[in-house]
């Protein structure tokens, strides 16, 4: 029954260029990761096509021989129209190095009788590309960024989300409108005017207007959550951060007892969550689950989502998550510490934690011990190894604390409410005069409360 499901599964084609700087282990990480994104989709990965090449300009990226060998898989003919004749309209560089490599197409599966109907690219195509391409391929093509733009259209949940998923996609799509209409309007011939024309800059003004709109909707929500995050100001905040996939959420889970998405999906949470831990420390220790991130994250995408890292990027402590079990776990932590310098929170206090250790033998775990000493080693299914973390967080912010005094008057009971949310009230004595709390907390914290409230 599973089986037939499976089967039904439409198929696609991956292709990615070796440019000369590039390992042959750079090259296989990156395509298995594609590979991945492409299943997050919906499709069977039946065939990986690697070629060496000098550069990724030309009017198909990849050599004429690859293509027919590409077309034979997906049903085309491998020939992009017009293309002698009108070489320099579409854009071919002439300085390509033409030369490929012989290695046959590798094969992700032996039956190939069914015809692939997406060909993925581990690039970003110019929109003049994509359509040569797909005019050569017959079938739909898409680059990395394009399937990294549709998975997070197809996961954002909430409104915030979904207005930044949707600036992303609309950004993406602008400056392929013109290539992919005049597709369909070949007798026209390459770079015509004409009423077409207008057609595509209404469809940009229409874009344009759209993104204006979404931009504003997403101001109003960004002010509104800026207000939230200011009313649980903690210095109690630690935000789980890491490669997509590395068991973020699935560590929020037990952490905190919530119930967010956990999926064997590449991005699976596109939203900010804040839960307290469990069971509830005084003050609150809170933790933030955020967007995984990416080799190769299209910048359109991280500027869309640098706001809903702002959360993150609000925390005392970062806990970077890794997969251990995951071959590439150094590329993602190294990914990892990019994206953390790019948002500027490269100098936050962070603890390494290397997750799915369930998945390694003694071996390779005694390896990775002896390469990762600072690293907590952990799984997140073992409940135990949870506990474990939870006490060096826990420890983490009872070193920062410090113990006082407080006098409170009677006719403060806000202060006393406050005192009581945000410190750790150790002792409380009514006296004549008011009320004398014992209390432990942040420097800051303390300070905030007698400042606010006019108190010793
Ligand atoms: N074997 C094993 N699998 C785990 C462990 N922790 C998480 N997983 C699995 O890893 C997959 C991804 O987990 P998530 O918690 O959704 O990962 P994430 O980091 O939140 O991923 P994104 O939201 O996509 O960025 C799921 O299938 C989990 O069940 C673990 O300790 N061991
Ligand atoms: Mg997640």
């Amino acid at each position: 029954m599973k089986k037939n499901a499976q089967a039904k599964r439409p198929t696609a084609v991956l292709v990615a260029v070796q440019l000369p700087d590039v390992s042959d282990h750079t090259v296989q990480e990156s395509t298995a990761e594609l590979k991945r994104l492409v299943e997050t989709l919906g499709f069977d990965v039946v065939a990986r096509v690697i070629q060496k090449r000098k550069s990724v300009a030309g009017a198909t990226i990849i050599g004429e021989g690859k293509l027919l060998e590409i077309a034979k898989l997906t049903g085309g003919d491998g020939i992009v129209k017009g293309f002698s004749k009108h070489t320099s309209a579409i854009g071919v560089n002439e300085d390509v190095d033409w030369t490929e490599d012989d290695e046959p197409i590798q094969s992700d599966r032996t039956d190939l009788n069914t015809k692939a109907s997406l060909v993925v690219f581990d690039h970003e195509l110019t929109p003049t590309q994509a359509k040569n391409l797909e005019e050569a391929l017959g079938v739909q093509i898409m680059d990395r960024t394009g399937v990294i733009v549709e998975i997070f259209h197809r996961h954002a949940k909430t409104p915030a989300a979904k207005a930044q998923v949707e600036i992303a996609r609309l950004t993406y799509m602008t400056p392929r409108i013109r290539a992919s209409t005049g597709g369909d309007r070949q007798g026209g011939g390459i770079g015509a005017k004409g009423a077409g024309e207008t057609q595509h800059e209404l469809d940009r003004r229409r874009i344009r207007d759209r993104i204006a709109e979404l931009k504003q909707e997403l101001e109003l929500i960004h002010r509104e959550e800026a207000l939230r995050r200011e009313r649980r100001r903690s210095h109690m905040k630690v935000a789980l951060v890491g490669y997509t996939n590395a068991g973020k959420s699935s560590l929020m889970r037990s952490l905190t007892g919530s119930q967010v998405l956990v999926a064997d999906k590449l991005f699976a949470t596109l939203d900010t969550t804040v839960r307290s831990i469990y069971p509830e420390t005084k003050p609150k220790i809170l933790i933030t689950d955020t967007v995984g991130f990416i080799n190769k994250l299209p910048h359109d995408l991280v500027a869309s989502f640098r706001s809903t890292l702002d959360e993150a990027m609000d925390a005392t402590l970062l806990l970077l998550i890794a997969d251990a079990s995951d071959p590439s776990v150094r590329s993602q932590i190294d990914t990892t510490r990019r994206v953390l310098t790019e948002i500027d929170a490269a100098d936050h206090d962070l603890i390494l934690v290397l997750n799915k250790v369930d998945l390694l033998s003694e071996l390779d775990k005694a390896m990775m011990r002896k390469e990762f000493p600072d690293a907590v080693f952990l799984s997140t299914r073992d409940e135990s190894s949870v506990e474990g973390l939870k006490s060096i967080c826990i420890s983490f912010f009872e070193r920062a604390m410090i113990d006082a005094t407080i006098e409170i008057p009677y006719s403060s009971g806000a202060a006393l409410a406050e005192a009581h949310k945000s410190l750790r009230v150790l002792e409380e004595n009514h006296t004549e005069s008011g009320i004398t709390l014992k209390v432990r907390g942040f420097p800051q914290d303390v300070q905030r409360l007698k400042k606010s409230h006019g108190i010793k």
